[in-house]
């Protein structure tokens, strides 16, 4: 019961930031898709630039609202798209690494209640050079299209 309170006064009081930084490595367009009714696990996106010059890596990342974390990528096994956990996601100077759907994600596990639409919850990255970053995930309704998604893709 408490628990639960706490994780209502966390999702009210956390600020929308647009963009987070630490170091050369700059957090942008941190997003989730609501829930769908009583769903367990969720995804969360995001841009990476990396404003350096070295190569930085993101090795993990973890948020209040879920019980776990992964890294994500989806691959194609025969015609279908699956989940994979990956190690680590590169983020190289120059080029933005960008987590979105159909693609590398940050995946939530366990979900200690469903993400609704307006809300947003901090998610805590932790790279290899630039420590850790917090990033604040807005959260969009659940068929919402991806902020950075290019406009010429394969529909769904
Ligand atoms: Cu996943």
């Amino acid at each position: 019961m408490l628990r639960r309170i706490a994780f209502a006064i966390l999702l009210s009081l956390a600020p929308v930031a647009a963009m987070a930084q630490q170091g050369p490595i700059r957090v942008e367009t941190a997003w989730a898709r609501a829930s769908a009714g009583e769903a367990k696990n969720g995804a969360a996106y995001l841009t990476l630039h990396n404003t350096g010059t070295a190569p930085d890596k993101l090795l993990s990342a973890a948020s209040p609202v879920a019980g776990k974390v992964e890294l994500h990528n989806h691959i194609m096994v025969g015609n279908v798209a699956q989940m994979r956990p990956v190690d680590a996601i590169e983020v190289s100077p120059g080029s933005p690494t960008v987590l979105q759907p159909g693609g590398l994600h940050v995946m939530l596990l366990d979900l200690k209640a469903p993400l609704k639409a307006g809300q947003s919850f901090p998610v805590t990255l932790t790279f290899e050079r630039a420590g850790k970053i917090e990033a604040n995930v807005a959260v969009q309704a659940i068929r919402a299209p991806a902020p950075t998604a290019p406009r010429h893709g394969h529909g769904s």
